[in-house]
C-alpha cells in the first residue's frame, strides 16, 4: 500500500507544472471550485463528478466532496472524499458546489443538497472529516428574506468573513435575477436576520464575493443568454451598491452547460480557478456530467477593475 502511495504522489507530482486546464487534478472529474489559504496552503473543494455515471444522461448526482491541496501551485496533493452524504450528513442527498471558510480554528463548509436547500459542515482541520452540526438545512424556502422568488435554486452559497468580523452567506441561482446575502452568526452556523438581495444583470449561478483594497467584488455565472460567462459587480458595501464592470472570462473552451468559479490570492498572486470539460472530451466519454478544474492568474488593472481572463486551452 505505501509503495502503491509514493507511487501514486510521484506521478500526480510529476503531472502539475502548469496552471491551466487539465493540469490540476486530471485523474479526477472535479466541478465547482471553493479555495480556502490556510496556514501556507490552497485549498480546492470541488463537487465530486465521479459519482456521476459515464453515461450522457447522468444528470448531476454528485454527493461528496473532494479536497486537493498545494503549498506552491505546482506540486498538489488529493486528500480524497472529505464530505459525504450520507455518510456524514443524513438529511442531504445531494452535496453540490462547496463554500469553505476558517474561523477560530475551526473549518465550515457550506453546500447545496441539489438546488433544495443549503447546509454546513464543520471539520477541525481542512482536510475534514467534515460533519454535519446542525442536522436540518442551514437555508431553506423559509428562511426570512428568501421568497417570494420564482423558481430560485437554493444553492451555491458563498461565505466571506469580512475584515470586520461580519460573515455573510450569499446564495441562490435562476430565480429573480436577485442574488441573496445574509449575515451568519460567530458560530457560522446560525444566521442572523433576513436575507437581503441585491440586483445582478443576467444572474444564473455561482456567486463569489472576494475583497481588495477595500472593494468588495461580487462575480457569477451569467444565464445562458448571456452566455454564462463569468461577469462581476464591484461596490464599497459587501451588500449594496454593487456596480457591474463586466467580464472575468468567457465562457472556458472546451465548456458546456454551466460555468463556476473562485478568486483566490496566494503568496502576493490573484487566481482564478474554474471548471472545463477538456478531461473527457480527450478521454472521449461524454462530457456533461465530467467536469475538470482548471486555474489562471488573475490581474487588476490600476482602477482595481480586473483585467479579463483568457483561458488556457490544452
Ligand atoms: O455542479 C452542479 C451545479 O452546476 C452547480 O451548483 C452550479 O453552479 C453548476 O456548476
Amino acid at each position: 500500500y505505501f509503495k502503491l502511495s509514493v507511487l501514486f504522489c510521484l506521478l500526480f507530482t510529476l503531472a502539475k507544472n502548469s496552471f491551466a486546464d487539465d493540469h490540476i487534478a486530471s485523474h479526477r472529474h472535479l466541478a465547482d471550485p471553493a479555495t480556502l489559504v490556510y496556514n501556507g496552503r490552497v485549498y480546492l473543494y470541488a463537487s465530486n463528478d465521479d459519482d456521476n455515471s459515464d453515461d450522457k444522461n447522468s444528470g448531476y448526482k454528485m454527493k461528496s466532496i473532494v479536497c486537493i491541496s498545494s503549498s506552491d501551485m505546482k506540486n498538489w496533493t488529493d486528500h480524497g472524499v472529505v464530505f459525504e452524504a450520507p455518510r456524514d450528513v443524513t438529511w442531504a442527498n445531494r452535496t453540490w458546489a462547496p463554500s469553505v471558510i476558517a474561523r477560530n480554528g475551526k473549518i465550515y463548509l457550506y453546500f447545496g443538497n441539489g438546488g433544495s436547500g443549503i447546509g454546513v459542515a464543520t471539520s477541525s482541520s481542512p482536510t475534514g472529516p467534515f460533519k454535519d452540526p446542525l442536522g436540518k438545512k442551514l437555508i431553506d424556502n423559509e428562511t426570512p428574506g428568501v421568497q417570494p422568488a420564482k423558481n430560485m435554486w437554493l444553492f451555491d452559497p458563498m461565505a466571506f468573513l469580512d475584515d470586520d468580523g461580519q460573515a455573510y452567506l450569499y446564495f441562490g441561482g435562476n430565480g429573480d435575477d436577485n442574488m441573496r446575502v445574509i449575515k451568519l452568526n460567530e458560530d457560522m452556523i446560525s444566521i442572523n436576520g433576513q436575507a437581503t438581495s441585491f440586483h445582478v444583470p443576467s444572474f444564473f449561478e455561482a456567486s463569489w464575493m472576494h475583497k481588495r483594497n477595500g472593494n468588495y467584488y461580487f462575480s457569477y455565472s451569467s444565464n445562458p443568454k448571456a452566455e454564462m460567462r463569468i461577469d462581476y459587480m464591484m461596490s464599497k458595501s459587501p451588500t449594496t451598491g454593487f456596480v457591474y464592470k463586466g467580464i472575468i472570462g468567457a465562457q472556458p473552451p472546451k465548456n458546456n452547460n454551466n460555468n463556476h468559479h473562485g478568486i483566490f490570492e496566494f503568496k502576493g498572486k490573484w487566481y482564478h480557478a474554474y471548471h472545463n470539460r477538456v478531461v473527457a472530451i480527450k478521454k472521449g466519454i461524454p462530457p456533461v456530467y465530467k467536469r475538470n478544474l482548471a486555474i489562471e492568474e488573475l490581474n487588476y488593472n490600476a482602477d482595481g477593475t480586473i483585467a479579463q481572463v483568457i483561458y488556457t486551452e490544452n
